[in-house]
């Protein structure tokens, strides 16, 4: 591999993706750079190295999506974005539009103010299909932010990490990610007195067959730590209350699944593959267990029990 082939611009080529495709991946991956910054100043300003009369600004969310939108929109293929930050889908009226892109500018925003890792997840579908189901995607990727910033992505082969350098680029950190059939942590969301009998059964379990708690609340991190650790358990229920979980299903279950089974793993509702549910509305939610193949099918024969 020629050293520039570990930029991603590069890589992606290398990889024989489509043309149009790539420069979208390229205009995310950019974006993520200014939303970097962006969390840089917010924290120091959090940190007091900032005047604290500076003007408000808007949250830093709301910034993330000004900026996703800005860039992404612009691009003369992109027909539609869909931001879990508006209630609708924007269409762009690009003449050349082929892609809709869904897009999570800051997951985990409530972590910012701790100085916990937080995330932005996109999914790229073919444009006649963003209400549908996960299952035409085209790219799925996520940008983490933490002590590094990394992306990792797929375009339905395989999963790969770049990692942000000093000098601005994207450069390939691992590739062909794989998740082991059976992991060892587990990442349980959701408040456990709202979990339904099953549920708590099934974590119960994974808690006395040895698997260790990793969960810091940010989906992003806790999603990444469980690809990047090799496979185990990420899960955020059905709640008593709230049978469709907290997650919602376009802006960040669909992409984690496609990164999930492109990984060699798994992600389910509890019963039915999270890529196979039909969406009706652009914020639905769903239940999720996602991770290696063992665990998510155990989780499978729990929640089988209460139906
Ligand atoms: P947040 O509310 O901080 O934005 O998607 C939202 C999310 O975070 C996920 O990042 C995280 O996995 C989940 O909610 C955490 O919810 P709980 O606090 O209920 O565990």
């Amino acid at each position: 591999m020629d050293h520039k082939s570990l930029f991603l611009r590069k890589f992606l080529y290398d990889e024989g993706v489509d043309p149009d495709l790539r420069r979208l991946i390229h205009t995310v991956a950019v974006g993520g750079k200014y939303i970097s910054s962006l969390l840089n100043a917010a924290n120091r300003k959090m940190a007091g190295t900032r005047n604290a009369s500076a003007e408000d600004q808007l949250e830093v969310d709301k910034q993330a999506d000004i900026i996703l939108q800005d860039m992404i929109t612009a691009l003369d293929y992109v027909a539609e974005y869909a931001s879990e930050e508006q209630e609708t889908v924007i269409k762009t009226g690009n003449q050349h539009g082929k892609f809709s892109v869904s897009v999570d500018p800051l997951d985990g925003s409530s972590l910012i103010d701790v100085n916990l890792a937080v995330g932005t997840i996109v999914g790229i579908h073919p444009v006649e299909e963003l209400i549908d189901s996960g299952r035409h995607m085209l790219a799925a990727l996520y940008i983490l932010y933490g002590p590094l910033t990394t992306l990792v992505f797929t375009t339905g082969n395989g999963v790969h990490e770049f990692v942000l350098s000093p000098e601005g680029e994207f450069v390939l950190s691992q590739k062909d990610i794989k998740v082991k059939p059976k992991g060892k942590i587990y990442s349980p969301g959701g408040l456990r007195s709202e979990w339904t009998d099953a549920h708590r059964q099934y974590i119960d379990d994974l808690v006395e067959t040895d698997y260790k708690l990793r969960y810091s609340g940010g989906l992003v991190p806790d999603f990444n730590q469980i690809i990047m650790k090799g496979g185990g358990l990420f899960s955020y229920p059905a709640l008593k209350e709230n049978p469709e979980g907290k997650l919602r299903l376009l802006f960040e279950l669909y992409p984690l699944a496609f990164l999930c089974e492109q990984a060699g793993g798994m992600a389910t509702n509890g019963i039915e593959n999270i890529l196979d549910l039909k969406l009706e509305k652009i914020h639905q939610r769903a239940p999720i267990y996602i991770g290696s193949k063992q665990e998510v099918e155990k989780a499978k024969e729990y929640i089988k029990t209460e139906s």
